[in-house]
């Protein structure tokens, strides 16, 4: 079954997306997600200029080698527009895989090790009034696991609280917004907020939370703690994770589960984080993580430690991304949890899908392969607009995470 041609689709219905398409000898088609937040072109340039040549004669149905010859065959290996790029390739094949077998992806995968996948929503509220009024409308939608972030006193703004209740979006059109941040008053601020959350809620929901790369491993180890009495289902990127043994002082002052990975493209970003035990849940998308092939391959080495999958879904990965993840999910066997952020009406029009969200569970459907498809006189409606994640700086003006 022979690649006749591939082509890059990028478009910007309420936000930015790239998605492939390719194409075979025999009229079947696969799509793969390649949206990098706030890099979009450098990954569309990277599949157009360089990998869809390579795609043309080749056999749609080896999917492993045409993995290895774009990874391998680089040189350049690892970085999350090469891993993008390979994503999107390896994603569309296993869609072409899955419709030419007449098969739902996950039944590739080695069939359902369960029936349903769990996933969490965002609430946000710009203080902690208005975050308890968002966690119980995620409830009221039936969410069973619920990440919650707010404003912090004396911050103006703060990663996570979004503009609108369902929706939210980091990325701003032409300029990087700027933001403002202060660990002190997080660190002081953060035990308040989970504390009233318990005791409006009680013990059940799972509540998740993320602090987005931005303290030190000391820091995170001491918030990590001051959370313990609230039993999180998740802390998330409490420190950033390029050095990956800085979790080891984490690990050592806290039982307050974590999770990472979300910006990490490969194996050996998490090697260390995942063979050490020093988290709980690995973070890595189809989308960012190489596909399909190198995501399972991640979730098998994190099975023997004990770690399971908590993949990243925010509204950025789009919905081709979201129903591989469901596939995936649905199939791997140490599943934890999949992030859910609702796209909006218009991105769900352009990317009509066969996935399902009732009472807080979610399933990709039976459609053969991943099940999402694109309506490309749509999408062309709503050409490409540059935008940029924010920037942060602390209080006194030196650059920070975001
Ligand atoms: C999450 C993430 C997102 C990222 C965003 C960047 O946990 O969902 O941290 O909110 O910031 O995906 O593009
Ligand atoms: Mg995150």
């Amino acid at each position: 079954m022979k690649i006749v041609d591939a082509k890059v689709i990028v478009c910007c219905p309420g936000r930015n997306f790239v998605t492939l398409k390719v194409m075979t000898e025999d009229g079947v088609y696969g799509l793969g997600d390649a949206t990098l937040n706030g890099r979009e072109l450098a990954v569309a340039s990277y599949l157009s200029d360089h990998v869809v040549p390579l795609l043309i004669g080749r056999d749609a149905r080896r999917i492993e080698d045409t993995w290895q010859y774009l990874y391998k065959g680089a040189y350049w290996q690892r970085g999350p527009v090469t891993m993008s790029a390979i994503a999107a390739v390896d994603a569309a094949l296993w869609d072409i895989k899955g419709k030419s077998l007449n098969a739902p992806l996950y039944q590739l995968l080695g069939g359902a090790s369960r029936e349903t996948v769990l996933v969490y929503g965002h609430a946000s509220g710009v203080g902690i009034e208005e975050t308890v009024q968002a966690v119980a409308q995620y409830q009221k939608a039936g969410y069973k696991a619920i990440r919650a972030q707010s404003g912090i006193p004396g911050l103006p703004s703060t990663y996570g609280v979004g503009r609108g209740s369902f929706y939210y979006e980091p990325a701003e059109k032409n300029a990087p917004p700027q933001s403002r941040w202060s660990s002190e008053a997080y660190m002081n601020f953060i035990p308040t907020l989970f504390a009233r959350l318990r005791k409006e809620f009680g013990p059940e929901p799972h509540l998740l939370h993320d602090v987005h790369h931005r303290l030190t491993p000391i820091e995170a180890a001491r918030v990590g703690k001051s959370l313990e009495p609230y039993h999180l289902f998740w802390m998330e990127d409490p420190t950033p994770a390029e050095l990956q043994e800085s979790f080891r002082l984490i690990r050592r002052h806290t039982t307050t589960p974590l999770a990472v990975g979300e910006v990490c493209n490969s194996i050996f970003d998490c090697q260390t984080l995942i063979q050490e035990q020093l988290i709980d849940y690995i973070r890595t998308a189809v989308v960012h993580s190489g596909g399909i092939t190198h995501l399972r391959r991640i979730a098998n080495l994190a099975e023997i430690y004990q770690v399971r999958t908590g993949s990243h879904g925010a509204t950025d990965l789009s919905p081709v991304c979201m129903g591989a993840a469901l596939h995936f999910d649905l199939s791997v066997h140490n599943f934890g949890i999949q992030e859910y952020m609702k796209h909006t009406d218009e991105t769900n029009a352009v990317f009509p899908h066969a996935y399902q969200f009732e009472h807080g569970i979610m399933h990709p459907g039976e459609k053969p392969g991943i099940g999402v498809d694109i309506n490309e006189e749509l999408a062309a409606k709503y050409p490409y607009q540059r935008a940029y994640l924010p920037v942060n700086r602390r209080l006194d003006g030196t650059m920070h995470n975001w």
